[in-house]
């Protein structure tokens, strides 16, 4: 099988495709990633020389060129995004651009070269926030930020795709991953990683925002059920099955690095914060998905993972990285 991962030299694209080669060592990859702030080469220096393996650095929005490379593949999974809702509410229009603009590019392409499946990988961020229960496959669309109203749109021009041109599409909404290879500007990489520093970690609010946590492994094992498995024109949730406040996330961080509670620094609240994510995810373990990882381990693993590999994250850091959360956290 041949495919084209867009995206994937960010956090879950490189970890898909490392997974892939893993799982089905005969398949064929292109990497299409435009190498943003948050694409980074160094997530796939073990794969470079694997014969089955390509890279095209290419925007998902450049029509011309996605057309030429999605024409040799047999499926599209598209993980390009701008994906960082902080940074959506700083500067809406890349959002837009890429999330959904790209999206609509490759879905032409797509359905110009007859590609046998289109899997998208969207957010349970695009159902908005839920205080009690969970958000179901059919729950209403309700986006709060820039973010995940460029996503929602991307979503539902993949739905129009498959009823109006019977392109094979699928889509996926996980909640928040974490592992190793994540940009540190998400709440566990940069808060292991300011710690590791001995900097303060950013608390936003009252720190009592849920979230569900979903190991970016089970998530890779996820989206291959879904590519081999999956129903067209349907959506797929993906959740690891562990909600968590980020206070509480937070003392787990320290204690596993062994760094003083005095660390956390209560800011002001993000403008729009989402208060609780929540999923249920029976439509997809119906189809045999169950996650693998039980949350203090793969959390222990991937505190470990920053710790032994500052190489990869400390470049990034010192990129003008603090200089954009010096903008957003004016003290
Ligand atoms: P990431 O920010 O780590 O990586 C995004 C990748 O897309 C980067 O390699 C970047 O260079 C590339 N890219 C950005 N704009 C592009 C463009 N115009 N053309 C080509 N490539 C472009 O993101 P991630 O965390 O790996 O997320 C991957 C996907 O999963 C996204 O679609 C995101 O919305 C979704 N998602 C992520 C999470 C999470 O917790 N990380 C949760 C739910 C959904
Ligand atoms: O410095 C911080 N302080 C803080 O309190 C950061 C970066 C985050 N937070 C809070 C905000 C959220 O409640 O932690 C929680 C997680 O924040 P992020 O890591 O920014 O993730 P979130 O906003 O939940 O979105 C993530 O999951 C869904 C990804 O970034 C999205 O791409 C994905 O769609």
């Amino acid at each position: 099988m041949k495919l084209l991962v867009t995206g994937g030299a960010g956090f879950i694209g490189s970890n898909f495709i490392r997974y892939i080669f893993e799982k089905y060592p005969s398949y064929k990859i292109i990497n299409y990633d435009k190498l943003t702030y948050a694409g980074n080469p160094d997530n796939l220096k073990d794969v470079e020389n694997n014969p089955h393996y390509k890279f095209i650095k290419g925007d998902i929005c450049d029509f011309k060129l996605v057309s030429k490379h999605i024409k040799n593949a047999d499926a599209v999974i598209n993980f390009a995004a701008e994906t960082h809702v902080d940074r959506s509410i700083l500067n809406a229009g890349d959002f837009i651009k890429t999330d959904v603009n790209g999206t609509f590019s490759l879905l032409e392409a797509s359905r110009a070269y007859k590609i046998s499946k289109f899997v998208h990988i969207s957010t349970d961020e695009v159902y908005g926030s839920i205080l009690k229960g969970s958000f179901k496959e059919t729950s209403p669309i309700s986006p709060n930020s820039p973010y995940s109203a460029a996503k929602a749109s991307s979503d539902l021009l993949v739905r129009s795709y498959f009823r109006t041109y019977g392109l094979p599409a699928v889509i996926t909404r996980c909640s928040n991953n974490y592992g190793p290879f994540q940009y540190p500007e998400k709440l566990i990489p940069l808060f292991v990683t300011n710690a590791l520093d001995g900097k303060d970690l950013p608390l936003y609010g009252d720190g009592k925002n849920v979230r569900d946590w979903l190991y970016v492994i089970d998530h890779c094992r996820a989206i291959d059920i879904v590519l081999h498995k999956g129903e067209n024109g349907e959506v797929y949730n993906i959740g690891g099955g562990v909600e968590m406040t980020n206070i509480d996330i937070t003392k787990l961080i320290l204690k596993i690095l062994g760094k003083p509670q005095s660390l956390i620094k209560k800011v002001s609240d993000r403008p729009g914060h989402d208060r609780r994510y929540s999923i249920d995810c029976s439509k997809l373990k119906k189809l045999g998905y169950k996650p693998l990882y039980t949350f203090e381990k793969a959390l222990k693993e991937t505190v470990k993972w920053y710790v032994e590999n500052e190489r990869i994250w400390r470049r990034l850091k010192n990129s003008g990285f603090d200089k954009y959360y010096k903008l957003q956290y004016k003290k």
